[in-house]
């Protein structure tokens, strides 16, 4: 039988609440299948961590997670260390250092679940949204100088590879391509940003041409949002810059429900190193420790890891333990409108997983 070891870092806030409801349901996912198991290894690296040791991980963090399989990571952030501290300090360096240059963030609107997008006719929301997740916005580039006086300079420049732009763009063509629509969605903002939006439409034309079965368009980000709530329909595969996609999948998983069922996984496609699994949602300090933290955006982020494992049965049985949780309004949290807690919700998943004869 096949042991797979998984690093669970719950990190800050309601990370280590949903985290730790995500390890007892893939437990009982594994326990279910028969066919593999999976071993944990705590990792309590995060924004406690910082407040003992002045950083958010111990230094070369990143290279001690290349011995496992997957990483389940909770959220990062804290109200009281500036957010590019623990962002850079943690989620970043592991993302950048292990080369997760693939963050795919899927939309649907879960059984049960009630969508503002409910006067939309048509076929069901069902979106993936590829994020750039190596360069761009968040390549670190810039700097500050002349602190606190009238010259002071602050830059940040967005820097774009062609082998990182090359890369992502033949990911959501490929990805494009495995969906029953085919259709894929390229976000820009070369109108405003000429030099390196333009190198990234001229190379989406480019690499269009090695799947000429992928039918593709190219949308501004800032009509993307329109088209996302007027013409939901006409959207399928959708890949934008690191940036542009981190606030597309905030209004898609707002677009779906709530945040707190939004799943994403940070892959190295190439498998180079461990791929890390997350909810899209943050530390939601206001929540921490009341119990009520939603667990099923990190429910569905443990399907994406099971599937990415290869457990392609077991990721299949989760999902639907999930769908058939959420279809009770009873099983809500309140970020859906109800009073259950995290624990019940967890234990629901559970019950159906052990319950499922498929
Ligand atoms: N689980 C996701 C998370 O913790 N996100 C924290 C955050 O601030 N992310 C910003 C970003 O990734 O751009």
């Amino acid at each position: 039988m096949r042991t797979y070891k998984i690093a669970a870092m719950g990190g800050d806030g309601i990370g280590p609440e949903v985290v730790d409801a995500g390890v007892e349901a893939l437990r009982v996912c594994a326990e279910r299948d028969g066919g593999f198991a999976l071993d944990f290894e705590n990792f309590d690296w995060g924004s406690d961590y910082y407040r003992k040791h002045g950083v958010m991980m111990p230094a070369g963090g990143a290279e001690l997670l290349r011995g496992c399989d997957a990483i389940l990571f909770g959220a990062v952030g804290a109200p009281d260390i500036p957010d590019h501290i623990t962002l850079w300090g943690l989620r970043l360096e592991i993302c950048q250092g292990l080369d997760q240059y693939a963050n795919v963030r899927p939309t649907r609107i879960l059984p049960g679940i009630t969508s503002p997008l409910r006067h939309v006719s048509g076929p069901e929301l069902d979106w993936v949204i590829v994020r750039e997740n190596s360069e761009g916005e968040y390549a670190g580039v810039g700097g500050r100088v002349h602190r606190g006086m009238a010259s002071e300079v602050a830059t940040d420049v967005s820097m774009m590879t062609r082998h990182g732009v090359e890369r992502i763009m033949r990911f959501a063509f490929a990805l494009a391509r495995s969906r029953p629509r085919k259709l894929l969605t390229v976000v820009t903002k070369s109108n405003a940003q000429r030099h390196a939006m333009v190198m990234w439409d001229e190379i989406a034309v480019e690499t269009a041409r090695e799947f000429p079965d992928v039918t593709w368009d190219k949308m501004l980000v800032d009509a993307m949002t329109m088209r996302m709530v007027m013409k939901p329909q006409s959207i399928d595969t959708i890949v934008a810059t690191n940036l542009h996609a981190d606030i597309l999948s905030d209004l898609a998983a707002a677009l779906a429900g709530s945040i707190g069922i939004a799943p994403t996984a940070n892959l190295n496609p190439e498998r180079t190193a461990p791929s890390m699994f997350e909810p899209i949602h943050g530390s939601a300090f206001d929540i921490a420790g009341k119990g009520i933290a939603n667990p099923v955006g990190t429910f569905w982020t443990g399907v994406m890891l099971l599937d990415h494992l290869g457990e392609k049965p077991a990721a299949a049985r989760l999902m639907r333990a999930i769908e058939r949780v959420t279809a009770d309004p009873a099983l809500h949290t309140p970020d859906l409108g109800g009073r259950a807690t995290t624990k019940e919700v967890t234990a629901a998943v559970c019950e159906a997983l052990r319950r499922a004869n498929d």
